[in-house]
């Protein structure tokens, strides 16, 4: 298998009935500032380098962000703070992320969820984290990278979970999620760095409990640290 063989395939997922109905229900009801638009309103495939020293582990795709526009991180606030943060320390090839044909291109960096369907209020449930883990499982061993930017304490979960299945000395009890926090795990002669970094939700953007400046030293450190 190829990553974009996996990217095709998961859009095929209907795993989850809550998540498959949220995911629709959305696109029959959009904002008004969305009327007329055509939701992609299936799951979201990772996006970006498909040989990518960096991973970036979100959430979930946003009901009128990602499950609009049929990509991570694209269309909504938090795909906005996320991506000028990623140009402006050289891994997106522009500040904003708009629509699938936007022309952005990320370099070194590949763009993951743990949970690929919008979920009711942003939370899905640990059953619908475990149903999707499967596909996280697969696309992280296809990009194989040296680094994982997790941002929030759900992916940080959801990617230790995984990667403890995978075979990777993940410690028991599992190391806590915090922003800043660093965790190196081996599985013989591989290695992988995650990075704890808060999630790009406005929530946290707009209060300042994550600010550009902290989410670009974050990603500068994931780029030492990916080499
Ligand atoms: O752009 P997107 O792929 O649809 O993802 C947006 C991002 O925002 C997704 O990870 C859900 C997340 N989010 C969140 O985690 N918490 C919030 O309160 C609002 C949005
Ligand atoms: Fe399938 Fe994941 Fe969507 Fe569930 S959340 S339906 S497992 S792609």
């Amino acid at each position: 298998t190829t990553v974009g063989e996996l990217d095709r395939v998961v859009t095929t997922c209907r795993a989850c009935p809550r998540l498959v109905a949220w995911r629709e229900a959305a696109a029959a009801d959009p904002p008004a500032r969305f009327r007329g638009q055509t939701y992609w309103a299936r799951p979201v495939p990772g996006f970006g380098d498909e040989h990518a020293g960096i991973a970036l582990v979100g959430l979930a795709p946003a009901a009128d962000g990602g499950n609009r526009t049929g990509r991570m991180f694209t269309g909504d606030r938090s795909g906005d703070f996320l991506v000028a943060s990623l140009h402006r320390v050289g891994l997106a090839s522009q500040p904003t992320s708009v629509s699938r044909d936007d022309g952005l291109v990320l370099t070194g960096l590949r763009m993951t969820a743990p949970v690929r369907c919008a979920p009711p209020a942003n939370a899905p449930t640990p059953d619908e984290r475990r149903t999707c883990g499967p596909w996280l499982a697969r696309e992280i061993e296809l990009v194989a990278p040296r680094v994982a930017v997790v941002l929030g304490g759900f992916g940080w979960k959801a990617l230790l979970t995984t990667l403890a299945e995978q075979g990777w000395d993940v410690p028991r009890p599992r190391p806590g999620f915090g922003h800043g926090t660093e965790l190196t795990l081996r599985r013989g002669d591989a290695r992988l760095v995650l990075l704890g970094c808060f999630h790009v939700s406005p929530h946290n953007t707009f209060t300042g409990r994550l600010t550009p400046a902290m989410l670009d030293a974050v990603l500068e450190r994931a780029k030492d640290l990916a080499g």
